[in-house]
């Protein structure tokens, strides 16, 4: 282990379920939080902190005494803004806050391709490339990363805000061909986030080796992340799936179907 105590937010959801057990080389403790249940502690490595990030006092406790956090914690889908608001917007201005009271010096942020889903599949963009959220989920993924770089350059807190493609066990359509992000290679992308020296604030996009890619990571190229798996094994099952019209949004922007959420009304 290479740091003492390691935090991870959003460990009940699917990546953090994940995570949950590949972190554990990583600290000495690994604590893990979420507002959803998330059973008894595995062992004398692991401490379970239930939490609502929309909770202010309750995020500073839950910092105290970690060296790094992986925040996964939050609403992962389009949603009504007041939801986002909450979760993900004063979630993470909590966070960082707390990362700055609490000492704690490396945040890795789920940060997602929605914050760049207004560009078009014919698109091929890189880090620089202006933000287009497509959505409030978008917006507060923007957000955090615009957080992430003011807590560097304000208060010298380090983050890689990874910008999640597509991680699920397979890709689950055409679109996915090209934003797919093994379990694989997420952990040891986490890993390089966590442990590479001097990442100031680091933009990357966490997408396999896929044949069709849209992004570009090399001002991320000093994490030394490279990609080892790839969509192309499952493409013969991804192509057997009927074809999606061409003016569906999943078959033109890069953030498919999010594009067209919404509006919700109240
Ligand atoms: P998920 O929805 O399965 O997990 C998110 C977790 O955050 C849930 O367990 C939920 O209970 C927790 N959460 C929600 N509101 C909370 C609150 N107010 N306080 C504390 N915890 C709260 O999502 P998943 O797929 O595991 O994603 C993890 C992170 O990665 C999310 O931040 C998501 O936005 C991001 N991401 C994931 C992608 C993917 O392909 N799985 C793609 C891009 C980004
Ligand atoms: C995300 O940001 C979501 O959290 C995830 O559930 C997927 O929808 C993913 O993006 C995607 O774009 O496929």
């Amino acid at each position: 282990p290479r740091l003492q105590r390691l935090l991870l937010t959003g460990a009940a959801g699917g990546l953090g379920q994940v995570l949950r057990t590949r972190l554990v080389p990583f600290a000495e403790q690994l604590r893990v939080s979420d507002i959803a249940p998330l059973g008894t502690a595995r062992g004398a490595h692991e401490e379970v902190v239930h939490c609502d990030l929309a909770d202010k006092s309750a995020v500073h406790a839950l910092m105290a005494g970690c060296d790094a956090v992986v925040h996964l914690g939050g609403i992962s889908v389009e949603r009504p803004f007041e939801q986002i608001l909450e979760a993900n917007i004063k979630g993470i201005y909590h966070l960082y806050e707390a990362a700055r009271r609490q000492g704690v010096g490396r945040v890795v942020f789920a940060s997602s391709n929605h914050v760049i889903g207004f560009y078009k599949q014919t698109e091929h963009i890189d880090a620089t490339a202006l933000r287009r959220p497509d959505g409030y989920y978008g917006l507060s993924k923007s957000f955090g990363e615009d957080m992430a770089q003011f807590y560097w350059d304000r208060y010298g807190i380090e983050t890689v805000s990874i910008r999640i493609g597509s991680s699920f066990p397979e890709p689950a359509n055409r679109r996915m061909m090209s934003t797919w992000l093994s379990y694989d290679d997420l952990t040891r992308l986490v890993e390089k986030s966590l442990f590479t020296p001097e990442v100031g604030h680091t933009v990357v996009f966490g997408a396999s080796a896929n044949r069709d890619l849209w992004w570009d990571n090399r001002t991320a190229a000093h994490l030394g992340w490279v990609p080892q798996d790839g969509s192309e094994v499952f493409r013969a099952k991804v192509e057997a799936q009927p074809p999606v019209a061409a003016e569906d949004p999943n078959a033109i922007y890069q953030g498919g179907a999010f594009t067209a959420q919404g509006p919700f009304g109240d």
